[in-house]
């Protein structure tokens, strides 16, 4: 029997949407992850890439393909759980395009259109992509993401060099968004800029990344926190490194603000991106610490090392080695789903809940920096469970 290529095509991707997804057998009790990713270059809607009238498309070719669809922003909107993910096409434009489940685990489906940002009078942004949302006691949702334009000062010949900078866009509904100027600061670059969802001191707070160049960090870098006054204004006052990159570890190279910080009764928070380089080239992970409930700077608890890192699965992609997350969702019975992309090719979900993110965070040891230190943590450690093992 001859194969219709459009029914097949369409029955492949209904099935896709419709897959279940569980939970992986092996956890550590700090978070379990699920079995299939929950989203891939596959579930983009299949009108945005295929002609699907058979006379105009005989052959049902795709017309317009994607490439992956990674580092997505998240919320929980009208009982849904809501992805605002980055999709990227094969002529390597990023964009934005919501997605939403009615779990939060599988059933991820994309909206009807993508999200069209609107755009700065003569300064269109190249490329977006990372959006972190924060809906803010102010009222609205904010959306801040890195646009990318080529470098003006770039050398006549290099195609490559770039500027990133946060772009800000605002909504109340995930349909309209409005366009804010770029984030104005001076310390070079930004990228991965978050903004905190309470005022501090009566201001907006802001989590930033200054870096000198667009992929090196140089001099620049840690997990910076400044003030703006105005969102329609935005420009941010006297950057605080509150978590530096530093020597011999998973952030020695540079690291980044994940999605906006969870409030808990013991303080708020964090995930991270760290960055180490390797033989094998960059490899990034997350890690969590938490900061004082009052005193947003201060960085009272940092376990060890990475929180997550890419299993063997997750390890293979675009860029492999990567694990990034610019999104997750506490829902009112403390479940905190962890939306990750791995190695910018998919997004995956895994599930935690606050008491043990706390838990992790408050009781796992500190890096001591060397061998040695480490040592030592597993003979206290040992030593607790004298007459236990
Ligand atoms: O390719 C890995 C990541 O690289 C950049 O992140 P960072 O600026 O922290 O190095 C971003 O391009 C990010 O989107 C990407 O996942």
């Amino acid at each position: 029997m001859k194969i219709n290529p459009f029914h097949h095509t369409k029955n492949q991707h209904k099935k896709l949407l419709q897959l279940k997804n569980k939970p992986l057998k092996k956890g550590n009790g700090i978070f379990n992850r699920y079995k299939n990713p929950v989203l891939t270059a596959n579930h983009i809607p299949l009108h945005w890439r295929y002609d699907l009238n058979e006379k105009t498309n005989p052959f049902m070719m795709e017309r317009i393909s994607v490439n992956a669809a990674f580092n997505s922003g998240a919320i929980k909107w009208k009982d849904k759980y809501v992805l605002v993910v980055r999709v990227e096409g094969a002529d390597r434009k990023s964009f934005f395009a919501i997605a939403e489940s009615p779990n939060g685990i599988d059933h991820f489906e994309f909206w009807e259109k993508p999200i069209v940002i609107p755009q700065i009078q003569d300064h269109p942004d190249t490329n977006v992509y990372d959006m972190r949302l924060t809906q803010h006691e102010d009222g609205w949702i904010y959306g801040i993401f890195c646009t990318e334009r080529k470098d003006p000062k770039a050398p006549q010949g290099d195609t490559s060099s770039a500027i990133a900078n946060a772009g800000i866009v605002r909504t109340k509904d995930l349909l309209h968004w409005d366009r804010l100027p770029d984030l104005v600061s001076n310390t070079g670059q930004q990228r991965n800029v978050v903004l905190h969802p309470e005022y501090v001191n009566g201001k907006y707070a802001l989590y930033t990344r200054p870096q000198d160049g667009f992929i090196d960090i140089g001099a620049g870098g840690g997990i910076g926190f400044g003030y703006v006054d105005n969102m329609e204004n935005p420009i941010v006052k006297e950057e605080k490194i509150i978590q530096n990159k530093k020597y011999h570890t998973v952030y020695e190279l540079k690291n980044g603000q994940g999605p906006a910080p969870i409030k808990t009764d013991k303080g708020w928070l964090h995930l991270a991106h760290g960055v180490r380089n390797t033989a094998a080239g960059l490899r990034y992970t997350l890690y969590m610490f938490m900061t004082d409930l009052h005193d947003l700077t201060k960085v009272t608890h940092h376990p060890a090392g990475y929180f997550m890192a890419p299993n063997y699965k997750e390890t293979l992609g675009d860029v492999s080695n990567v694990l990034f997350c610019n999104g997750w969702i506490k829902d009112d019975d403390g479940k905190v789903y962890i939306y990750y992309a791995s190695s910018d090719t998919r997004m995956h979900v895994a599930l935690s809940d606050v008491d043990r993110l706390l838990d992790y965070v408050m009781n796992t040891p500190e890096d001591k920096f060397t061998s040695s230190g480490s040592v030592e943590n597993i003979l206290e450690l040992i030593e607790k469970n004298k007459g236990l093992y």
